[in-house]
């Protein structure tokens, strides 16, 4: 068997310090080798550097190629990336094999990881589903324009905000959405109106994997707003679609930028029957086995790049929405906490990008990196402007994966949805609810956020506090809020990990159950 890991076992797993080292030192020494080939690669590029300045020299001495020699080489030039933003749904910080996991097998996901760089230190900029979606979309903090809650209040994105694919889209590439939108249910918010050609999805924050006989509008599988009948399971008809529209762009000769938020592994947790026969007696047969599948739709759009000569000239960016879910059985490993709340085990996610033709391969990045860079990483990628009117609060990542730069592309990261917020900054982590009280961690020696550093280090506490006021003052107000119940809910949540106690309840069932007794 694959997997041999018992509940139990991952439940001391998680008690356990800090256990991303292992697997980051397991990888370097697997890698120790390639340090070399590293190195060659960028006296390669530099080489090519120095080349191509004699050649530009030979030019304007008028010895120059044939006409028909500079002109394939200027098509070369102008040959612009294809990009891929993989967003998968409530996966856990530890749950691939890449991050790894022991009994979650990731092959293909990992070949990917492997071909790039996986980031150890990565962050999305909220810890729940549509808000960290608005997020990624125009690549700046999206309280800058209020979209703070979950849910999207009937509102969604605002309509000032440029979106990633509204770039692309001017810039003449084809642009793809599909799968799982959640930014808004009015006509103004639907993909086709936010810089997609294409929407293949549905609307809705969640829906079952298999057909509906009677879908609701939001939970519909759609194609550019007409219903799609489909038969089969949706991770692999998402798959199937992502190679489709990949192969029609690269057939017409057109850069793509493709957007694909798979549900998966958000609930319901539904898998084929082969992939549960598959991990039959596994602890946690049903997300390993919605793993499995989108394990094989990962692999099946880079085999169909690999096959048309692609995969060299695309940026694929694989990353979680937030951190595993507390319903999916999903793991953070020695992270505290989980989706929704503002320890690391609800926003530090398993982040990687490839890009075979820049990027070297089998690299570790420990630097503090946030789901904010993706919009500025991948235009930068593509060579293309922002408006100027647009705030993004991203860096372009490539600098750091090619040698020119090191270090954190971010000195701070701030998170707030309604009541509770959080800084960090360096090495320390700043929680704080509303008329409650804060938290300080130092994360280098304590991961899993236990040891409350509040009264002994007042100066960092007083920086974090005073950083994360200037931050909010930036910010609009939210736009919309939770349900009355879901806010207690997650106040208790905060309340009891700040004492390092288990919550009495993580739902609002639980809460009623708890309020009756
Ligand atoms: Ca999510």
């Amino acid at each position: 068997m694959i997997f041999s890991q018992s509940i139990e076992e991952s439940a001391k797993i998680r008690q356990k310090p800090y256990i991303a080292e292992p697997f980051i030192k397991r990888w370097l020494e697997m890698e120790a080798s390639s340090i070399t080939s590293k190195s060659l690669v960028m006296k390669l590029i530099k080489s090519i550097g120095v080349c191509s300045l004699f050649f530009l020299l030979l030019l304007s001495c008028g010895y120059g190629p044939p006409k028909e020699q500079t002109n394939a080489a200027a098509k070369k030039q102008q040959v612009r990336p294809n990009v891929i933003v993989i967003l998968i749904d409530d996966a856990g910080y530890v749950d691939f094999g890449f991050m790894g996991s022991k009994n979650l097998p990731t092959p293909e996901i990992d070949k990917l990881a492997k071909s790039g760089a996986i980031f150890t230190d990565a962050h999305v900029s909220a810890t729940v589903c549509a808000p960290s979606r608005a997020g990624l979309m125009a690549g700046q903090y999206q309280q800058r324009t209020g979209f703070e809650a979950n849910g999207t209040g009937g509102m969604g994105l605002s309509d000032d905000a440029i979106t990633l694919a509204d770039v692309f889209k001017t810039n003449s590439y084809n642009t793809y959405a599909l799968g799982k939108w959640h930014l808004g249910d009015d006509p103004s918010d639907h993909p086709n109106q936010r810089g997609f050609d294409e929407f293949y999805g549905f609307l809705a924050g969640s829906r079952s994997y298999f057909p509906l006989k009677k879908p609701s509008v939001n939970r519909m599988l759609q194609h550019n707003g007409e219903q799609v009948i489909f038969e089969g399971y949706m991770t692999d008809v998402l798959g199937d679609q992502a190679v489709k529209f990949a192969t029609e762009s690269v057939q017409e000769e057109q850069p793509f930028f493709m957007y694909l938020a798979f549900n998966a592994v958000h609930t319901p947790m539904e898998a084929k029957t082969e992939d549960l026969q598959r991990f039959e007696g596994h602890p946690r047969q049903e997300l390993a086995a919605m793993t499995w599948s989108l394990d094989e739709n990962v692999g099946k759009l880079r085999q169909a790049l690999a096959g048309m000569g692609e995969l060299d000239n695309t940026l694929i960016f694989f990353l979680s929405d937030n951190g595993g879910a507390g319903n999916n059985t999903s793991s953070g490993g020695p992270l505290k906490g989980w989706k929704g709340n503002k320890f690391e085990g609800g926003h530090r996610v398993p982040f990687t990008i490839s890009w075979p033709g820049l990027i070297p391969e089998n690299q570790v990045f420990d630097g503090l990196t946030s789901s904010l860079d993706i919009f500025t990483t991948a235009t930068a990628a593509a060579d293309l402007s922002i408006p100027k009117e647009h705030i993004v609060d991203g860096v372009n990542l490539l600098p750091f994966l090619t040698g020119e730069k090191s270090g954190d592309p971010h000195a701070a990261l701030f998170w707030r949805k309604l009541e509770e917020g959080a800084a960090r900054v360096g090495d320390y982590k700043w929680i704080t609810v509303e008329a409650y009280g804060s938290v300080l961690y130092n994360l280098a020696e304590d991961i899993g956020e236990h040891n409350d550093l509040s009264s002994n280090n007042t100066s960092e506490n007083e920086q974090l506090s005073r950083q994360y006021k200037d931050w909010e003052d930036k910010m609009k107000p939210p736009r919309w809020e939770e349900g009355e119940s879901w806010m207690k809910v997650t106040r208790h949540i905060h309340e009891s990990l700040m004492e390092n106690k288990t919550p009495a309840y993580t739902d609002p069932g639980g809460l009623k159950r708890a309020t009756l007794r």
